[in-house]
């Protein structure tokens, strides 16, 4: 265990309590409140941590349903086939749907008002919707309320991942700053760090002290124990979490397809990890490699990750999720190892590369190393736009890895793009074929449609013209969010003008 770096005394420490906001997943713990909470404890830091987000779900759910509702939440929370719980999944989401109806139209089940939160245009929009009382305010303000006055924290660390849990975090500060004034109040996450570095309105920091980019370790050591900014961090490649705070029995699943590998994301008990940190890849056109959480990686040695699986494993978790951008295949030929070598008994999945590193042996260990599924970009499914955002496969090379993944029985989900800069609709039909044959092939299980967004962190935001796109300039004064930039085709087409009406399929 690191013990505090020298330069901070006891009396500057601070007392800190980490928050998940509304709404998020029901599933399974969002991880950032237990990354951070594990690094700084073993850091001698007196933090807590709540996740407000599946207390908030709860209370609404059970306010709003009958005397059948606690029932079926704890039915959804146990184990049982898939086609039960998609049965019981369907009365909860009539209950979410009837919320949303007559109660609050931004009641999303795992994530609110979300539609608003995906581009925010102006603060003023945002203020007004967190003024607005809505379905969260009351039992968010309970737990928080409940949370602050059992820890008592000098600081307060709102985490922020995704859109749909932004309005709670400034409800959260809102509430905070009004009823517990002198308490500091952090923001940072996946959301901050990706949407709001070029903020320049100063209307939030009337909500949050500080905004933080990128990896809260070293920046929430040093506000707790009162360090400098610039004072020197070690941060180690894997940081193992810490789940103390979070009660396992809060969290029930939603079944909503009878797709098993689809339904990973919304059901099951996850411990979610991090292998390594950032892509080992970093190259692609689309993705937010200026960003410091894809462009620099770090790995760590398989043995820090193996001696975590055994400490959750001896809990009796043993269930994992790793939420790499993408796992390095000699570290996961490594882990596997490691489990082999100890007889772990565990189950896990996460995110790869369809790289040809990833053999028909190398996919052989990982599932009697408990392997059950991997995710991974196939993108456009087409050679010629494959090379153009420099993914680094072939369709060729990546069916490769599909068929050794099938002959290992590892389950498969594709990440796919439509709308990619130059893509023809002709390229769009004959991907949606290719995506279909791979389907009924088995080398594919699951899959999903994302409509291509180009993003201010992306390469091709450097280099447009590359793309035959032009970027449209922004017009407002004062700036919140900036992440998805809106484009024009430098030249008209010609040769189609893309798909705008698909719809994310799953097989
Ligand atoms: C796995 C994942 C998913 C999964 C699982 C989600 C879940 N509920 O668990 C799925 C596929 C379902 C998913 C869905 C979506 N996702 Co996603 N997802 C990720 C991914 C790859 C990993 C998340 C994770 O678990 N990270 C591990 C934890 C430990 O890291 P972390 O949360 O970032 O926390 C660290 C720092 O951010 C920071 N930090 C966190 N909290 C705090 C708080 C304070 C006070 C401080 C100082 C620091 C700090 O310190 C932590 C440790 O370093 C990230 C990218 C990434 N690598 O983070 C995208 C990401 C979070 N997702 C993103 C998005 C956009 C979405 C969707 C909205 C996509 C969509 N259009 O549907 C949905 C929203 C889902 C929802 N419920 O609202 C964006 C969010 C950025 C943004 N623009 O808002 C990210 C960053 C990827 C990206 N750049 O596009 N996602
Ligand atoms: S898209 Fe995936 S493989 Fe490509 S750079 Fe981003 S994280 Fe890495």
């Amino acid at each position: 265990m690191n013990s505090l770096p020298k330069a901070a005394s006891t009396c500057d420490r601070k007392r800190l309590l980490l928050l998940t906001p509304p709404l998020l997943q029901t599933n399974t713990p969002y991880p950032a409140t237990m990354h951070l909470t594990g690094f700084l404890r073993a850091r001698g830091i007196d933090v807590q941590q709540r996740d407000l987000s599946i207390k908030v779900v709860r209370d609404i759910l059970l306010a709003y349903g009958n005397e059948t509702t606690d029932e079926l939440l704890e039915f959804l929370g146990g184990p049982a086939p898939l086609e039960e719980k998609r049965a019981a999944s369907e009365i909860i989401d009539d209950l979410a749907r009837g919320i949303r109806d007559g109660v609050d139209s931004e009641f999303g089940f795992s994530r609110y008002a979300e539609h608003l939160c995906q581009a925010v245009e102006d603060f003023g929009e945002l203020e007004r919707r967190v003024r607005r009382r809505g379905i969260l305010d009351v039992p968010l303000e309970r737990h928080l309320k409940a949370a602050m006055d059992e820890v008592k924290p000098d600081l307060v660390g709102v985490a922020c991942p995704f859109p749909g849990t932004l309005v709670g975090a400034f409800k959260i500060a809102r509430y905070v700053k009004r009823r517990y004034p002198g308490v500091r109040l952090l923001l940072g996450g996946g959301y901050v760090s990706t949407e709001l570095r070029e903020m320049t309105d100063t209307r939030p920091l009337r909500y949050f002290d500080r905004f933080l980019f990128d990896e809260g370790y070293a920046p929430l050591l040093r506000e707790a124990a009162g360090l400098a900014d610039d004072a020197p961090v070690d941060v180690p490649p894997f940081v193992a979490p810490c789940y103390d705070g979070i009660d396992w029995d809060d969290y029930f699943d939603v079944v909503e397809t009878d797709n098993y590998v689809t339904n990973l994301w919304n059901s099951g008990k996850w411990v979610k990890l991090v292998m390594a940190r950032g892509c080992y890849w970093h190259r692609c056109a689309f993705c937010d490699v200026r960003l410091p959480y894809i462009g620099c990686f770090q790995m760590p040695e398989a043995t820090a990750v193996a001696d975590t699986l055994e400490a959750f494993a001896r809990q009796g978790l043993r269930r994992f999720h790793f939420v790499d951008e993408a796992m390095p295949p000699a570290l996961v030929r490594a882990v596997c190892d490691e489990i082999l070598r100890r007889g772990l008994e565990v189950e896990w999945w996460g995110n790869v590369r369809f790289d040809a590193a990833f053999t028909p042996a190398l996919a052989k260990k990982m599932a009697r190393a408990g392997c059950i599924c991997v995710t991974g970009g196939l993108e456009c499914a087409n050679d010629r736009l494959l090379a153009l955002m420099n993914k680094g496969i072939t369709l060729a090379s990546a069916e490769k890895v599909l068929r050794a993944f099938q002959a290992a029985e590892i389950f498969v989900h594709a990440y796919l793009m439509y709308d990619f800069p130059t893509e023809t609709k002709a390229e769009q039909r004959a991907a949606e074929r290719y995506v279909k044959g791979l389907a009924k092939k088995g080398l594919i299980q699951s899959c999903f449609w994302h409509r291509f967004a180009l993003t201010v962190h992306s390469p091709i935001a450097r280099e447009p013209e590359k793309f035959g796109i032009v970027i449209e300039k922004a017009k407002r004064r004062r700036v919140f969010a900036r992440n998805e930039l809106a484009f024009a085709y430098a030249a008209a087409r010609g040769r189609g003008d893309g798909c705008r009406g698909w719809q994310g399929i799953m097989l």
